[in-house]
């Protein structure tokens, strides 16, 4: 398998991450979607991060559904989500709640990068703002008291190191103590420093 996209993708990396604890071999290859457009549009010409090339060619996008793949070839013990209904409604809302948090982010990191300062729409912004920290503040209170790697807590530290490498002066860190905690715990898991944000 080929996983492409860059670590700084938040997306990429909870693959990347989950690809490691599953044992699934494969290779990673980190073109960006913006330097290297031309270069990832011959692999994916919808050009989205991440992408899973399947040995037998089979092009996956989106990581929510490369993660589904993983998780239906994943032996029991390696399994990231739970199998029980109402345990996995639990690490789905949690998911919601990290994913939306990492789509916040990168609308205000796309606003204040791909937009000429001109452009820039203000009530956009605070829009977004306002969502992110909502997605955030319930996310300090759902986060799983278990210390086991699910893919909720994957996927909850990975959002919570992004938005801190990216928006860390929207998403003030002591507002959000146990967010801080676990993904400082986390990012020391071996998994997470094999592949780090860059
Ligand atoms: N819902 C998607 C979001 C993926 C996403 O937006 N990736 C960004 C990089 S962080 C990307 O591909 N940006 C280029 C673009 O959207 O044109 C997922 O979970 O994979």
């Amino acid at each position: 398998m080929k996983l492409i996209g860059m670590l700084d993708s938040p997306y990429v990396r909870r693959v990347a991450i989950s690809l490691d604890l599953y044992g699934v071999e494969f290779v990673h290859e980190p073109l960006s979607v913006f330097r290297t457009f031309n270069e990832f549009a011959q692999i994916n010409p919808v050009v989205k991060a991440p992408t899973l090339v399947l040995d037998d060619g089979t092009v996956l996008m989106d990581s929510s559904l490369i993660l589904d793949y993983l998780e239906t070839l994943a032996p029991n013990d390696k399994k990231l989500l739970p199998q029980q209904a109402t345990a996995r409604a639990q690490d789905l809302q949690v998911l919601g709640l990290a994913l939306a948090a990492c789509e916040k982010s990168v609308q205000i990191v796309y606003e204040h990068n791909l937009r000429p300062a001109e452009k820039q729409h203000a009530p956009w912004l605070d829009r977004v703002s306002g969502q992110l920290l909502a997605a955030y503040s319930l996310l300090e209170k759902q986060l799983p008291a278990s210390e086991a790697l699910t893919q909720a807590s994957i996927t909850a530290a990975v959002a919570w190191s992004f938005s801190q490498f990216t928006v860390a002066s929207v998403v003030k860190a002591d507002a959000f103590p146990n967010l801080k905690r676990h993904a400082e715990r986390l990012e020391q898991h071996p998994a997470f420093k094999r592949y780090p944000i860059e």
